[in-house]
């Protein structure tokens, strides 16, 4: 009870930040989001709906929402929207047949009005992989300098051994700061 109360009072402060994370299927959602919460490295499976953990970094608390990316589920990923300060949005930096979709899931949310405010994260992950695109490639890709409308910062990044992901944290708490 006590646990439940505390959680209602630090939504309500606003002291949590709602964070969800989005991408194609297979880009590395889960394994990014479990690198956060546990620091090991998991054997993921499709995420089917949604996995959510609260995240604690320096005393702010992140609740953050991975959720599934197959097609048939990105329909819904809009039910995800209200009061989200930040996407992050996971890329697999080897797939570059569908970095176009990616682009345009990523222009579709950009436009939704519960998402005006939010933070843009984007990490390119799988950077361990030899030949993968690189994040001035992905950047090109995505379009991302003609985004004026959004706070935006992209990090490469490996989930398997997490290196990059604490700065793409770092990112995400410099925003918040400036606020
Ligand atoms: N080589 C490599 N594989 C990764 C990396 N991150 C995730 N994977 C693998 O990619 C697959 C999909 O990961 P998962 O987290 O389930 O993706 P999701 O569908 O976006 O949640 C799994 O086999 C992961 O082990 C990475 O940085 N490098
Ligand atoms: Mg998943």
């Amino acid at each position: 009870m006590g646990i439940i109360f505390t959680k209602l009072l630090r939504l309500f402060n606003h002291q949590e930040h709602k964070v969800i994370i989005v991408g194609l299927d297979n880009a590395g959602k889960t394994t990014i989001l479990y690198q956060f919460s546990m620091n090991e490295v998991v054997h993921t499976s499709p995420t089917i709906g949604s996995n959510v953990e609260e995240i604690v970094v320096n005393n702010t608390h992140f609740l953050m929402w991975d959720i599934g990316g197959q097609e048939s589920l990105r329909s819904s990923w809009n039910t995800y929207y209200t009061n989200t300060e930040f996407v992050i949005v996971v890329v697999d930096s080897t797939d570059r047949e569908r970095i176009s979709v990616t682009r345009e899931e990523l222009y579709r949310m950009l436009a939704h009005e519960d998402l005006k405010k939010a933070g843009l994260l984007i990490f390119a992950n799988k950077q361990d992989v030899k030949g993968c695109m690189s994040v001035s490639e992905i950047s090109t890709n995505l379009q991302l300098t003609s985004i004026k409308d959004h706070q935006w910062h992209i990090q490469a990044c490996c989930a398997l051994t997490g290196e990059g992901l604490c700065q793409g944290l770092e990112w995400m708490m410099s925003r918040l700061r400036v606020r």
